[in-house]
């Protein structure tokens, strides 16, 4: 099934919501495009017809910060690219941005293709990398230019936590900032102060405190404030834009506004999990709450607030999952020490929590029905914002005539509660296991194709496409 063989399809009646856009109208997709958008649209027999009368029309979530089968230290996380894409088809996320690792050995475009060899054959979306940078020197840069070039990878990340492993010092991150900014690109930056934050685990290990809240209480917000006030400084003098992956407390969000508001564009994500779960959940020494050792951790209701702020009024302008499963289980298909790994000393514990699949229900109850977002703001941050800022707009991320018919169907109406068994990835547990939310993604086209049919899965590996990227839009 390629995008040119997909039947052409109408979507009849459907309410469709765009970035800008509520109404109701049909929708027809051929040659795996939008091709007309309007009213009483007449087909042939040729043509597949979906009633939507009741249903939302949105277009396909972009997931710009996902890691499938990424090595994290000494372990890997456990979705594969054909487990992890599926899971994202029945979330409603039809395009992925996933990682390509610079190791000590490997070059940017080395990393690049080892990457691809491992996602072509398995992903079921769409997708494309973000390339890791752990050092900078004038072959790096020459090899960024050319991956921005030639290759459509136009965005980059770095660590300023986790010394000795992935973090990159001030003045690579500066170097980076300069070329990406300069030719059109992105760095996106985990911002956390990482050699404060070793010497405080350390520490902490050294009093005998090993359980998994001390992962929250040696990753202050604080030291996140400074990575990021510190980040800011770097793009300013750059010139180049910046955006902040995982954006946790009001701590870091403060200055992310400050700088907005002084004309730097600094751009940021937050994550579903920050918005859903408070630092609450660390209220004991119980192993379970492996389940939410993160980076940046879990934080206070009161950063909550600060982000569902920004969220509504532009200070934060994405909301991606940041997927990255671990199994709590031993041995679950196979996978062995992974949260189990930090059973005695919480900093062996591997950093990060599933959630691809669950990103649009769960914004869709705790945003827009619990009237913190509007329908069009939601569609902003979860499709069109990141298509934007990483130059996959209008080709993903709206619905418009020309661009990819990569469509959601959407019931308001459904409920359903959340069961780890039921969802798709290769992780053990959700963070929403039992949550009943309001929402449900009935029907996923990718390009023209339709891959989910509420329970069915009519998709198939390696029918996603590699997706060349172009030049940020910020504005
Ligand atoms: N940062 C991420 O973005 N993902 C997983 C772990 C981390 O520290
Ligand atoms: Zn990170
Ligand atoms: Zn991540």
């Amino acid at each position: 099934m390629s995008s040119s063989t997909a039947q052409p399809t109408l979507i009849r009646n459907g309410r469709i919501i765009t970035a800008c856009d509520d109404y109701v109208a049909d929708v027809l997709m051929s040659h795996g495009l939008i091709h007309t958008i309007g009213h009483n649209i007449e087909v042939g027999p040729d043509v597949a017809v979906v009633d939507a009368t009741g249903l939302y029309v949105l277009p396909g979530g972009v997931d710009t910060h996902v890691h499938m089968e990424n090595v994290i230290g000494p372990t890997i996380t456990c979705d594969s690219f054909a487990s992890g894409t599926r899971a994202a088809a029945f979330g409603g996320t039809t395009t992925v941005v996933d990682f390509a690792l610079q190791t000590a050995t490997d070059s940017v475009l080395g990393a690049i293709a080892r990457a691809q060899r491992s996602a072509e054959p398995q992903v079921s979306v769409d997708y494309s990398f973000h390339v890791i940078v752990t050092h900078v020197d004038d072959q790096v840069l020459k090899d960024v230019h050319y991956a921005m070039q030639h290759e459509g990878v136009t965005s980059f990340k770095m660590f300023m936590a986790y010394p000795g492993v992935m973090m990159a010092d001030d003045a690579a991150i500066f170097r980076m900032l300069r070329q990406v900014g300069a030719e059109g690109g992105m760095v996106a930056l985990h911002a956390e102060n990482g050699t404060v934050i070793d010497l405080l685990i350390k520490e902490a290990l050294e009093a005998g405190h090993t359980s998994p809240r001390y992962h929250a209480m040696t990753r202050p917000a604080i030291m996140e404030g400074e990575a990021t006030h510190r980040g800011i400084r770097l793009a300013e003098l750059a010139q180049a834009p910046i955006y902040f992956v995982h954006v946790s407390s009001n701590e870091a969000l403060k200055h992310v506004v400050t700088a907005r508001a002084e004309g730097i564009p600094v751009f940021a994500e937050t994550c579903p999990h920050y918005l859903l779960f408070d630092d609450s959940v660390y209220n004991t020494d119980d192993f379970e709450i492996a389940k939410y050792v993160m980076t940046p951790p879990l934080r206070k209701p009161d950063d909550q607030k600060h982000l569902w702020r920004a969220l509504r009024y532009d200070d934060l302008q994405v909301i991606a999952t940041d997927h990255c499963p671990f199994c709590m289980k031993e041995g679950h298909l196979g996978y062995r020490m992974q949260k189990m790994r930090g059973k005695d000393d919480f900093s062996l514990i591997p950093n990060g929590a599933p959630g691809i699949e669950t990103r649009m229900v769960s914004l869709f109850d705790i945003g827009v029905m619990q009237g913190k977002l509007s329908l069009n703001r939601f569609v902003e941050l979860i499709a069109t914002t990141p298509a934007k800022l990483f130059g996959l707009f209008p080709k993903k991320g709206t619905i418009a005539v020309g661009s990819d018919a990569d469509v959601v169907l959407f019931d308001p109406k459904a409920t359903q509660t959340i069961r780890a068994k039921d969802l798709h990835s290769n992780c053990d547990y959700t963070l929403l296991e039992g949550r009943e939310l309001r929402g449900r993604v009935e029907k996923v086209f990718l390009r023209g194709n339709l891959i989910v049919d509420g329970a069915r899965w009519l998709g198939r590996e390696g029918m996603g496409k590699f997706v060349p990227r172009g030049e940020v839009r910020a504005f």
